[in-house]
């Protein structure tokens, strides 16, 4: 059964959040104020944090602006209407996850700081990861509009070319690809980047050893198309399960379901059967012959850079796509970071990092940060309470190659508890200090790594081996005399504390 969901006063002063270096309750109760995207927006309304943008094309001005919105942490998020070209009423969001409506599109209050809301996404819902099966439903909202035959068409949704080097116009960011295991039955529900080929054929690129390209792998093995929707719009909640490390096996939908304490509706497609929410925007179904490639790419991705450039992946031929009337299109397309990506990532991530480190047995794990510079992956600070000599190796390297940590990490940085990991300053400045180059870093070679990732070279990308390095840093007090480690230079917490009182109006 699900975790039982009460409800807290939206702003609440006091969150009682656990303070990031023990197994204490968060004692908050998440509330969920919205089911799909629209109520989501009705939500960010109330917030004061949605604007219109009209008339803008897709073709140039919607990349531009997301380039100008995403990389703030304070702007709001933006709907474009009245595209040119394409239906009326047909719209794009993006910049979901900013400002106040950060905390409310995980079901908390406002009073949260990342790393506390981050927290409070750990001790509430990860802590013992339940699943509430979905529910099937007769009919939804996302039936409004059933295109088959002719009428298949998926550039009239006002798709953006989101970068001006991509390769074509990506309906897939904000979206999630849908697929059943054919061996062992489950369903899974992953983000994976969709890109137009033509009215009736999209592109979709999955890094090997994903779950969906797991399933891909299968049907192709067994000589089978592959029943396949791409939700685009959905609700951010279940896009931000859809897009996480969540285990082989286990149904992100379900997930969302045991997270609200109701379980989420669902329709099934009309072509292949498999579940669709009852309430999402827009979705595409049909058949992918995991053979048939087509050149997909380049795409702008969230290392900041062009890597995988274009080669051939497999499509979906979309035999039907439904949708709501006035339909929305969430758009979440990676920049540079740090970036929305990297804002929503850093928060998922760093709980599911902090909660697969603790699950293999690492004791003391203080804190973790999966830091938004390297979009959550390529830098990793984790924080402990060193128990005994070798725990910071320990903590280091299963942080590194658990299923949350091992695909494409670059950096781990094991400090001491005294240092805030979520502070990029503090942590280097640890690392600067409290380790020696010479003695502290570890090298794993043949890592899980991604044609994504910019530095595999032009030799090691033509083999085929997307692999790469680690540098695991223990910048930890050495632990047979960290009692004689010098003394930091500043004041007790207490003291710390009583200075800022009486002298933050300095600051003002
Ligand atoms: C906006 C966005 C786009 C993504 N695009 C891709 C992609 O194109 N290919 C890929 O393999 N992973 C992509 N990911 C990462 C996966 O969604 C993530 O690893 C997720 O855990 C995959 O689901 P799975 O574990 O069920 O396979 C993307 C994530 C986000 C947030
Ligand atoms: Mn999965």
């Amino acid at each position: 059964m699900s975790t039982p969901i009460g409800s807290v006063t939206p702003g609440a002063e006091d969150p009682r959040v656990a303070s990031p270096n023990g197994e204490e309750e968060s004692g908050l109760k998440p509330n969920f104020a919205y089911n799909d995207l629209r109520e989501w927006v009705a939500q960010a309304e109330k917030l004061g944090e949605v604007r219109i943008v009209s008339g803008a094309s897709w073709e140039e001005e919607i990349g531009m602006a997301a380039e100008v919105i995403l990389h703030s942490d304070t702007a709001p998020c933006v709907i474009f209407d009245n595209v040119p070209g394409c239906p009326k009423g047909f719209r794009v969001l993006v910049n979901f996850f900013g400002g106040k409506r950060r905390n409310m599109t995980l079901g908390f209050p406002t009073g949260l700081n990342r790393l506390e809301l981050s927290e409070a996404f750990l001790q509430t819902y990860l802590k013992d990861l339940k699943t509430l099966p979905y529910q099937e439903v007769e009919d939804g909202p996302i039936f409004e509009n059933i295109l088959t035959g002719d009428d298949v068409d998926v550039t009239k949704f006002p798709v953006p070319v989101w970068h001006p080097r991509d390769g074509g116009r990506y309906i897939g960011t904000g979206s999630f690809n849908v697929t059943r295991d054919p061996e062992e039955n489950w369903v899974n529900v992953g983000t994976y980047r969709v890109m137009i080929q033509d009215k009736k054929t999209v592109g979709f690129y999955i890094s090997p050893g994903k779950h969906g390209r797991i399933h891909r792998d299968k049907y192709q093995a067994r000589g089978e198309l592959m029943p396949t929707v791409v939700v685009v719009g959905g609700d951010p909640l279940t896009f931000l399960m859809a897009c996480s490390e969540t285990p082989y096996g286990t149904c992100e939908y379900d997930l969302v379901g045991a997270m609200r304490g109701s379980p989420l509706k669902v329709v099934r497609g009309k072509v292949t059967g498999l579940p669709i929410p009852a309430d999402a925007e827009i979705a595409l179904e049909g058949f992918v012959d995991p053979s048939k490639r087509l050149p997909e790419g380049p795409f702008g991705e969230w290392t900041g850079y062009y890597a995988s450039d274009t080669r051939p992946e497999p499509v979906l031929d979309i035999q039907a796509i439904y949708h709501r009337n006035d339909p929305i299109l969430l758009g979440c397309p990676p920049q540079r970071p740090p970036d929305e990506l990297a804002r929503y990532r850093a928060v998922t991530r760093s709980a599911l990092l902090r909660q697969s480190v603790q699950k293999a047995g690492v004791p003391d794990v203080h804190a973790v940060w999966a830091h938004e510079v390297g979009t959550a992956r390529l830098l990793i600070g984790i924080s402990i309470k060193q128990r005994y000599p070798g725990h910071t190796k320990q903590a280091g390297h299963v942080a590194c190659q658990c299923h949350v940590g091992a695909y494409c990490g670059k950096y781990v940085i094991v400090v001491d508890e005294d240092i805030d990991v979520s502070n990029l300053d503090e942590l280097i400045w640890a690392m600067l200090t409290r380790s020696d180059p010479a003695t502290s870093i570890d090298i794993i070679t043949g890592a899980w790594s991604t044609p994504l990732d910019p530095r595999i070279s032009p030799e090691q990308r033509a083999t085929g081996n997307f692999t790469n390095s680690r540098a695991i840093i223990d910048a930890c007090r050495p632990f047979h005399w960290r009692d004689k480690f010098p003394p930091v230079n500043m004041p007790s917490p207490e003291v710390l504390k009583k200075a800022r009182e009486k002298f933050s109006y300095l600051l003002e």
